[in-house]
């Protein structure tokens, strides 16, 4: 309560509407991330904030202009665009917190519908084909959600979530929702392990929750958007899933939960899945304005047999209003059907497969800051190891990738004490 209001008479002098403004249980609004996940409260993602008359608002996302090279036969390269923004206005309704919000890209025009170059990723469709060693462009409509959350006491709320577009309860903080992963462009290759039902077309969620767990369950389409990007596809509540979350201290956040998916891939369509994932993130802040954040993530998918395991592991230290540093690692299993390696006679059984990995660190440096917004100047590089098996297909057992980016995102309001005490930043 008093932070709002504090925050709120930094952006609007004299503001006293925050006053009124209801956070469920204390819960600090920055501990959201995507969909109705949790990040640490210590490392929140870069935002604006603001009052309109009784409404709450908060803005965040990041533009990327990059140039993406990928090595060898499969490999490409392109010049394109990576963006996303998205905008959650709040207010007061019956005693509780109602929050409309929605999340916007661009990408199918800015990276083009067939995705970017990305070795080894595969997952969703481009002209009815599976897509490989890209990653395809996320929907425009990538949310759109109200919720409401309600106390019912001081140790306990109730809360609801519809989205036509959005997130179910599955899965950890979607990638570019993590603060370990902020100025990581790239996706994880383990993104159809983990994270990639955070665009369903149709999320019903309800939840109860502490003031640092919180247990939700969720029925979705579990079916993953088709290739045509900039409209809504066709709404179902086929699938469900459950999770629980816990954030035991500002610091750190657990989550763990279970998925059934009917139906997901548009070009196996009789095939369900079963999705378990279980993730723990750490933050803390470093110095007066920067924070370092972690994240590992394990992530299986499940059609029948075996789990088929990912597991990931990524961090992004921002030091100071300069420099950033972040890296990945990730091993999944990926079959030769998903990518689309050459099966049958002479070729692969569909159902071999083979274990990947990836490892890749990053360097971002900020050249000009406005009040709102920062420009940094960023570099990635990404080496790949492969079986022997598919040394042939990529060229080599190490294939190499990488991108240089130029990066737009909201100053850095991390830390409300630098929000509140020193606009602008006046550290160094
Ligand atoms: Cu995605």
């Amino acid at each position: 309560m008093r932070f709002l209001a504090l925050l709120a008479t930094a952006v609007i002098p004299g503001a006293i509407q925050a006053q009124q403004m209801v956070t469920p249980l204390g819960i600090p609004m920055q501990r959201m991330g995507s969909g109705t996940t949790w990040i640490p409260d210590a490392t929140p993602l870069p935002s604006r904030q603001g009052m309109a008359g009784s409404w709450f608002l908060m803005v965040h996302g990041f533009g990327f202009v990059q140039y993406d090279a990928q090595g060898g036969a499969r490999g490409d390269e392109q010049l394109g665009s990576l963006n996303w923004a998205m905008l959650m206005a709040s207010r007061d309704l019956a005693g509780g917190r109602f929050q409309v919000r929605t999340m916007l890209s661009l990408d199918a025009a800015t990276v083009s519908t067939r995705g970017y170059p990305l070795l080894l990723q595969s997952g969703e469709s481009y002209r009815g084909q599976p897509i490989h060693d890209r990653q395809h462009p996320h929907d425009f409509w990538m949310e759109l959600a109200v919720m409401y959350e309600h106390a019912v006491s001081s140790k306990l709320g109730l809360a609801l979530y519809a989205a036509p577009s959005g997130e179910p309860a599955l899965g950890p903080v979607a990638f570019m929702h993590r603060p370990s992963a902020m100025d990581n462009a790239f996706a994880p290759l383990s993104h159809h392990w983990q994270d990639a039902t955070h665009i369903s077309f149709g999320v019903v969620t309800a939840g109860i929750f502490g003031p640092n767990w919180k247990i939700e369950g969720s029925a979705f389409n579990g079916r993953e958007p088709d290739e045509e990007r900039w409209g809504f596809d066709r709404l179902r509540l086929n699938s469900y899933s459950g999770r629980l979350t816990i954030n035991p201290s500002a610091r750190w956040s657990f989550a763990a939960g279970y998925g059934f998916l009917r139906n997901p891939d548009a070009l196996r369509p009789t095939e369900s899945l079963h999705r378990a994932t279980a993730s723990l993130q750490y933050g803390r802040q470093i110095g007066v304005d920067g924070q370092w954040a972690t994240t590992l993530v394990w992530g299986g998918n499940r059609h029948s047999g075996d789990y088929s395991h990912s597991v990931l592991v990524e961090s992004e230290a921002v030091f100071d209003h300069h420099n950033t540093l972040f890296g990945r690692f990730e091993v999944v299993h990926k079959t030769a059907e998903d990518l689309v390696l050459p099966t049958g006679p002479g070729g692969f059984a569909p159902e071999s497969t083979f274990r990947v990995a990836s490892l890749s660190i990053g360097y971002g440096r900020e050249l000009a800051r406005t009040r709102w917004s920062t420009l940094g100047l960023g570099v990635q590089a990404v080496v790949n190891r492969v079986p022997s098996a598919l040394e042939a297909s990529y060229g080599s057992r190490t294939p190499i990738g990488g991108m240089l980016f130029i990066r737009l995102r909201p100053f850095h309001s991390l830390h409300a004490k630098s929000e509140m005490g020193m606009p602008g930043g006046t550290a160094r």
